[in-house]
């Protein structure tokens, strides 16, 4: 086989946030997960990010252009804009992405709204990233797309250039044939899925599930091999299927954790928290975090284990998310709601039970307060992976620590042995996690961290990288040329059209 060239990495949205100040828009490179996650894949290898940038209309392309060219220079590799308009957005993204396949796939089918208008915007909105990327693929590119929101690109790709194929990766879990089977698009979304050469999962549950609605729907299907990566057979589709847990940059976080700036931000952190010790819960603002059940158990433990009060906080950070989508501003209230009873119910002149920052917090601050960190708190209600309770581990290099992890997280599959594993919708299990973790002796605390920061480190994001390139091309990332970024083409529209 011949080997693939470039990297074309694309998403939803380019790892780019967007913000207006003294009136001019301006762009830096974002923070979440993916961007975590694939940026160090992308970096000074001469390839492309493809995403909308999160605009409409309102933004001309030479702005766009103009925003986008220092971020491409920041962070190493090109940023390739696919224009949507606000109706775009409203059904491809707010709607079937994120009302239909996001809540769906966390097993919350109540939470879905399954408007029949969605699914064709869904298509339209892939239509058009198909566009620009037929526009700047070459025979030899490696296209890796990411997520949810862009199943059916793999098979218009296909359609347009039979030779072209693409490998794609579920950063969410997939649901299990019960729950699949609510979707009015149940068997499109499959027929899309099967058309990638390669499809990704962070679990072999995941892959499990994946695997048993394709013989719902494709009986005459042949899976073969053992391990993480199966071949499928289904007519002329001949397609490989893995599971491939994500991870970080374990030792870029424990590099940063143990600098002199974190250290001493660090403490001074300790000490604006009157030496209180803390637990830390870190999120994007979403319903599948379990943040409201976090509190809930945190204000149960107060209750249970009055002895904790006065000595431990809750200090939660939450980013701002999919602010478009009505549940997300509901879920917002409900969480200031819960914070205000609990601290009316039991603040003292020197403690306040729930400290919480609403909004992004830039990587060194969020490395020192992992670092300072008694406890970390991840309550996920269901997660593809959750790499938060991976970071905590790589900044906790003192040992002192401890994860209490729901067991409904990706991550919990690897971490469980060194981990409190919780039911999140159980408070009295997490109030007792949270007390066993205050109470656990230092020798118990850094055996326990051991473990997890070693599996961490084992398994980190460029292991992650080079099992999926050697799962899809054959080759690992190291083998892909290294290359500085060009400027961006003189004459380029950031649609891609020439
Ligand atoms: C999806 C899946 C899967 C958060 N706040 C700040 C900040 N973050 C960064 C964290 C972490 C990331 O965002 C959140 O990680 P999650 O794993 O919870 O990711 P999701 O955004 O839900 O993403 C998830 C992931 O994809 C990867 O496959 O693990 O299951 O849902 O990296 O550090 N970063 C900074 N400031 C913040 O305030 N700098």
């Amino acid at each position: 086989m011949k080997k693939k060239e470039r990297l074309l990495v694309v998403s939803n949205r380019l790892p780019v946030s967007l913000s207006t100040e003294d009136g001019k828009l301006i762009g830096r490179p974002a923070s979440g997960g993916l961007v975590n996650a694939l940026s160090p894949v992308l970096k000074n290898k001469g390839g492309f990010w493809i995403g909308w940038a999160g605009t409409h209309e309102n933004v001309s392309l030479s702005t766009l252009r103009e925003i986008l060219g220092p971020v491409s220079e920041e962070s190493g590799y090109r940023l390739l804009p696919v224009m949507l308009t606000k109706e775009d957005v409203d059904s491809f993204y707010s709607g079937f992405s994120n009302s239909v396949l996001w809540p769906l796939f966390h097993d919350l089918q109540s939470r879905c709204d399954f408007n029949p208008s969605y699914w064709n915007g869904y298509l339209a909105a892939n239509r058009k990233f198909a566009k620009v990327l037929m526009k700047h693929t070459e025979e030899d590119d490696f296209i890796w797309v990411n997520d949810y929101h862009l199943i059916p690109l793999g098979k218009m790709l296909h359609e347009k250039k039979a030779s072209l194929k693409a490998s794609f990766f579920l950063h969410i879990p997939f649901p299990s044939v019960d729950i699949f089977m609510k979707m009015p698009q149940r068997k499109e979304i499959l027929s899309q899925l099967i058309h990638y050469a390669f499809v990704g999962f962070q679990t072999m549950r995941d892959r499990r599930n994946f695997l048993d609605c394709l013989k719902v729907f494709f009986p005459e299907m042949h899976a073969s091999g053992r391990g993480n990566v199966v071949r499928v057979r289904i007519g002329e589709c001949n397609f490989l299927v893995g599971a491939l847990p994500i991870s970080i940059d374990y030792r870029s976080f424990a590099f940063l954790a143990s600098s002199k700036e974190v250290v001493s931000r660090s403490k001074d952190i300790q000490r604006e928290m009157f030496a209180q010790k803390y637990i830390l819960g870190v999120d994007r603002l979403d319903y599948s975090k379990g943040i409201p059940e976090r509190l809930r158990g945190f204000q149960r433990c107060l209750e249970l284990y009055p002895e904790l009060r006065e000595k431990l906080s809750l200090m939660q950070v939450v980013v701002p998310s999919r602010e478009s989508v009505g549940e997300y501003l509901d879920l917002k209230q409900e969480i200031e709601l819960l914070i205000s009873r609990i601290n009316g119910e039991y603040s003292t002149m020197r403690w306040v039970p729930v400290h919480w920052r609403y909004g992004s917090v830039p990587r060194a601050e969020l490395a020192a307060l992992y670092r300072g960190a008694e406890m970390a708190l991840v309550t996920s209600l269901k997660d593809g992976m959750n790499l938060v309770c991976k970071e905590y581990c790589a900044c906790k290099g003192d040992g002192k620590g401890v994860l209490v992890l729901s067991e409904f997280a990706g991550a919990a599959i690897q971490l469980a042995k060194g981990a409190l594993l919780v039911n999140p919708y159980d408070v009295d299990a997490v109030a007792a996690a949270i007390a066993e973790g205050f109470t656990m002796d230092d020798h118990e605390k850094k055996r326990r961290m051991r473990l997890l920061r070693k599996s961490i480190a084992r398994h980190d994001v460029f292991r992650w990288v080079d099992d999926f390139l050697r799962a899809s091309v054959g080759k690992k990332l190291a083998e892909f040329p290294e290359e500085e970024i060009p400027p961006l083409w003189p004459g380029l529209r950031p649609d891609g059209e020439k």
